[in-house]
């Protein structure tokens, strides 16, 4: 194990702090209660008021965890790879908490759609934590719920974090770029999948798969993915890897694995490491508070004369949208 790259850890829980200061709820995440874990995560998803009071509680002992990021279109074998990663790093004595935020996801036993793989699972097993996450609902936004989620499975003890997302736009550019390690799964005939990845997935990949490499054409497409790399600028000495892999075979499982510790170890001894947890509190931050402001907007600035009075001047047109808004910027301060 390289120095720095947290794990392997045994299959025993870390050495814990004291948790006598914990609400109930909290001391049920941290001494590993998965029943009350997916109570919370149920919380996170809904919005609940409560599951912020113990995210509180849990945010000083998460953030140690590796969490990497696969995405990329629909049907490459993002599931496969995690299925193979989970054996391995099984067998690495980590403990590993999956997040498949996708609806169609069969981790609880859903619809299967067409032919697409089902993660095995043993729900006895102590060291795998699984939730599949619907893309709708989240109040505060599938992002935010991601980083809660991911922050009680740290707290829970998880010191591996898998989060499979699909490549479509916005959301999952955003979700990718919490992991800290982010995969872009191709297959060996990329033009299509090249397409639908130029929603930005493509400049934050830290490593690219080419997954179904027994299929024909897989040396092609890596070789060209190669290239694209050589051209990017590295930082802090990383250029993005291509991996090769079957999981049908199963091959370069343990190569994809090594690329993700050699990674973490170059972002580790650079500086890139603070600039993005930087990034990421940053981008919560700017997300709780987005979240707050609408709030305030729709509770306390909506139901006031004030507001009616601008938005009736609008409507009469003796003021335009653009100066009521001002206004009605200056109204919302005094709210907030
Ligand atoms: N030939 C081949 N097929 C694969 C490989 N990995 C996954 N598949 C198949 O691709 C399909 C989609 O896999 P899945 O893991 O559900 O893809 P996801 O939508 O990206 O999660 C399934 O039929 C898998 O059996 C591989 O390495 N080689
Ligand atoms: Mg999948």
């Amino acid at each position: 194990m390289k120095k720095g790259v947290p794990g392997p850890r045994s299959r025993e829980r870390p050495p814990s702090r004291p948790t006598a200061r914990l609400s109930p709820v909290a001391r049920q995440i941290v001494s590993g209660d998965r029943r009350a874990l997916g109570r919370l995560i149920s919380d996170v998803e809904a919005g609940r008021t409560e599951a912020r009071t113990v995210l509180k509680e849990l945010h000083s002992r998460a953030g140690k965890a590796l969490v990497v990021g696969l995405s990329g279109p629909l049907g490459v074998g993002k599931s496969s790879l995690v299925n193979r990663l989970l054996q391995h790093l099984k067998g690495l004595g980590r403990r590993v908490g999956v997040i498949a935020v996708d609806p169609s996801s069969p981790f609880s036993g859903g619809a299967v759609l067409g032919d697409r793989v089902r993660i095995d699972r043993d729900p006895s097993d102590p060291s795998v934590f699984f939730r599949s996450m619907a893309s709708r609902g989240h109040p505060g936004g599938l992002s935010q719920s991601t980083r809660e989620v991911i922050r009680l499975l740290e707290a829970f003890g998880m010191d591996t974090i898998l989060v499979e997302t699909v490549g479509s736009g916005q959301v999952d550019v955003e979700i990718h770029s919490i992991a800290s390690t982010r995969m872009v799964v191709l297959v060996p005939h990329l033009g299509d999948e090249v397409q639908t990845l130029k929603a930005g997935l493509f400049e934050i990949a830290d490593i690219f798969v080419v997954n179904k490499s027994d299929l024909p054409g897989a040396d092609r497409a890596a070789r060209d993915l190669s290239e694209l790399a050589q051209l990017s600028t590295p930082v802090d000495g990383w250029r993005p890897q291509v991996v090769q892999t079957s999981t049908l075979a199963p091959s370069g499982i343990v190569e994809l694995w090594n690329a993700v510790e050699a990674h973490e170890q170059a972002l580790r001894s650079g500086t890139q490491l603070r600039a993005r947890l930087t990034e990421r509190a940053d981008q919560e931050l700017r997300s709780l508070l987005l979240a707050r402001v609408q709030e305030s907007l729709d509770q306390e600035l909506r139901p006031t004369p004030g507001w009616e009075t601008l938005v009736s001047a609008v409507v009469d047109r003796t003021s335009d949208p653009y100066t009521a808004s001002e206004k009605a910027y200056r109204l919302l301060l005094r709210c907030l």
